[in-house]
């Protein structure tokens, strides 16, 4: 299998999270990166290239261009503010506040844009985000050309990423633009299975009314996990989209048996549904060793998973996402990906 991969991932490199109430050095660190690519060459998976500068056309086919404009040149209004750390938010238009007017001032606009604070942007976010993004179409276009699979070595990773907020470690969806690609490329049905810890509302929000392109996502219950304020069973899609949104939330501890059954699940809609290509929302976050997250899987269930996903027989994007635990990373992305690879 191919990789598609940009070295300027490296330009994320924020110093600082907001987490149990301190700053700490961030959990989605440029080191994941290195330890998958050593991984791919540790097993041969195959070649890594580097891909084609897309320019921001298909970034403006699924974002806000006042939010693409905002994430160009918050770090470096932040900085003219006179701020002396990274651009964190610290206040956001809350109940029967103004969503309407978007403010002048920095810190208003990181509050307007953003879903969540522990996300600093730091010099070079923007940077790297636009390279991810050139990433998601570099992998999308591969099996436009008719790869049955590739990876999108993604970093910083996309799924929390809406049409005009950021959060979540996420600057833009590389998911979604890569689904958009396919979908204006001339596929009629896409599906996004999103495989990660934590429920992709950023994808959902911004397919939720459509039925060209399919949301499916098995994730830690929102009641109990990021990002809590979506990630339901009953959300289910609106107007043309009713019925093309399906969310398995689930419990802390969950194992591969509970977790494989809601793959096999979501992956019985997207066919039913007429999936041509699947778009991956490669998160190895639900592994047992993670930091932050509470499924159970082993190593072991990702070579299960990829060999579930290669079993829908559908030409397949994987795109990187989350999963902390940095030293076995590798070991459990290119897991899937050789699982895949197996049938
Ligand atoms: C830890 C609290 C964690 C933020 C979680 C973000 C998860 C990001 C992700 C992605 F794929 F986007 F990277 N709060 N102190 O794994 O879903
Ligand atoms: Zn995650």
């Amino acid at each position: 299998m191919i990789t598609v991969h940009s070295p300027d991932h490296v330009l994320r490199a924020a110093r600082t999270e907001l987490a149990g109430g301190r700053l700490v050095p961030p959990f989605e660190c440029p080191e994941r990166v290195a330890f998958v690519l050593d991984r791919i060459a540790a097993v041969g998976l195959g070649a890594v290239v580097t891909p084609e500068a897309q320019g921001l056309d298909p970034v403006l086919r699924v974002h806000d261009a006042g939010f693409v404009r905002f994430l160009e040149t918050a770090w470096d209004e932040w900085v003219a503010s006179g701020a002396a750390g990274e651009a964190i938010p610290i206040i956001w238009p809350a109940r029967r506040m103004s969503q309407d007017r978007i403010p002048r001032s920095i810190t208003g606009r990181l509050g307007h844009y953003a879903l969540a604070a522990e996300t600093s942007i730091s010099q070079g976010t923007w940077a790297a985000a636009r390279a991810a993004a050139d990433v998601a179409v570099g992998a999308a276009d591969r099996v436009l050309g008719g790869e049955r699979a590739v990876f999108g070595l993604c970093r910083p990773p996309g799924h929390h990423a809406a049409r005009d907020m950021f959060g979540g470690y996420c600057f833009l969806n590389n998911a979604a633009i890569a689904a958009q690609r396919l979908r204006d490329r001339g596929l009629s049905r896409v599906a996004i299975l999103d495989v990660d810890f934590h429920h992709g509302n950023g994808t959902q929000d911004i397919f939720y009314d459509r039925d060209d392109v399919v949301y499916l996502s098995l994730h830690g219950d929102p009641m109990d996990a990021f990002p809590y304020f979506l990630g339901h069973a009953d959300e289910i899609g609106v107007g043309a989209g009713e019925g093309f949104n399906a969310n398995f939330p689930l419990p802390r501890g969950t194992l591969w048996p509970r977790w494989s059954a809601a793959l096999a699940e979501a992956i019985g809609r997207a066919r039913r549904l007429g999936a041509e290509v699947l778009v991956i929302s490669l998160g190895v976050d639900t592994f047992e060793g993670d930091p932050i997250s509470f499924f159970k899987l082993t190593s072991d269930d990702f070579l299960r998973m990829g060999e579930a996903i290669g079993r829908a027989g559908l030409p397949t994007v994987f795109l990187m996402e989350g999963g902390y635990a940095v030293a076995e990373i590798g070991l459990n992305a290119v897991n899937v990906l050789m699982g895949f690879e197996s049938v």
